[in-house]
């Protein structure tokens, strides 16, 4: 790995803990019963102690734990950490009443108020940009079928060599980043590009921790959406690529079937997708 790569891995955790901790997601913190607070504290402790038990963990192997959860912190990767290992079943028990498009993860790279583009939209590009030219083109319509014109689709993609814009230095600011408001239709329209497998930074505690379990490290190529309506819940989203090697085995666990697109060739020397959204009514 070049010195280069390992900078940016460092960068992209300290970022996406930035980036959390002034997300405003901390602000119902105060609200958890203590009730709830013991029920869940309790049994991921027992869980803990119940793994030490059956394996019969040692001082060595404590210790390596606590050092590494110390690092963690220190590589500000408790987000990076968390979404790939644990927010895919926080996003599932909380979307299951769903019945309109499926969601996915978040993950740690979301920026809010990316520029706003009216569709058809080009995202912001470098000049050379590499990867095959996308275009991802839909509707967005409540579970009734009516249009929701006054829709927005957002949408953040890694850069063809897996790097996220904000997280990554040497990028512009909002590179593939950007905010869609759909047409007095509707539908949207997005041009960008097809972005490249995202490999979890391998110089990281979590990265460390990957090599050391002798996982793979890699997360299929993804578009990242989100898409919201007023009265509507917002829907977080990931869409996915036909034949992507990591598909079956996303690190992330955040592929599902319903979220692979069918991009074609379209003439124009890219590729064309078409995915309509359904939203539900709050
Ligand atoms: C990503 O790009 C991502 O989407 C997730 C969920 C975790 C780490 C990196
Ligand atoms: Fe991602």
């Amino acid at each position: 790995m070049t010195s280069e790569v390992e900078a940016r891995a460092a960068d992209s955790g300290a970022g996406a803990t930035d980036t959390f901790r002034q997300s405003g997601k901390l602000q119902g913190e105060a609200d958890i019963p203590p009730e709830r607070v013991n029920l869940l504290a309790g049994e991921l402790i027992k869980a803990a102690n119940d793994v030490a038990e059956k394996h019969e963990v040692t001082y060595e192997e404590f210790n390596i734990l606590k050092a590494w959860l110390i690092q963690v912190g220190e590589d500000g990767e408790w987000p990076l950490f968390l979404d790939v290992f644990l927010e895919h079943t926080v996003e599932d028990v909380n979307t299951r009443h769903r019945e309109g498009t499926k969601g996915s993860i978040e993950g740690p790279y979301y920026v809010p108020d990316a520029p706003t583009i009216s569709s058809p939209a080009t995202l912001p590009m470098r000049p050379d940009e590499k990867g095959t030219p996308l275009t991802l083109k839909g509707s967005v319509t409540s579970t009734g079928g009516e249009a929701l014109t006054d829709a927005k689709v957002e949408i953040w993609l890694a850069d063809d060599e897996g790097f996220y814009s904000r997280f990554a230095p040497g990028l512009p600011e909002w590179n593939l980043r950007a905010t869609v408001p759909v047409d007095s239709e509707g539908n949207y329209e997005i041009h960008g590009i097809k972005p490249a497998p995202y490999q979890i930074p391998t110089d990281g505690a979590t990265g460390k921790l990957i090599a050391a379990a002798d996982w793979h490290a890699w997360r299929p190529a993804h578009l990242h959406i989100k898409v919201s309506a007023p009265g509507h819940e917002l829907l977080t989203q990931q869409l996915y690529f036909p034949g992507d090697q990591h598909n079956d085995d996303d690190i992330a666990a955040a592929v599902k079937p319903e979220l692979l697109l069918d991009p074609q060739p379209n003439g124009e020397g890219g590729e064309t997708a078409v995915y309509d959204y359904v939203l539900d009514a709050q």
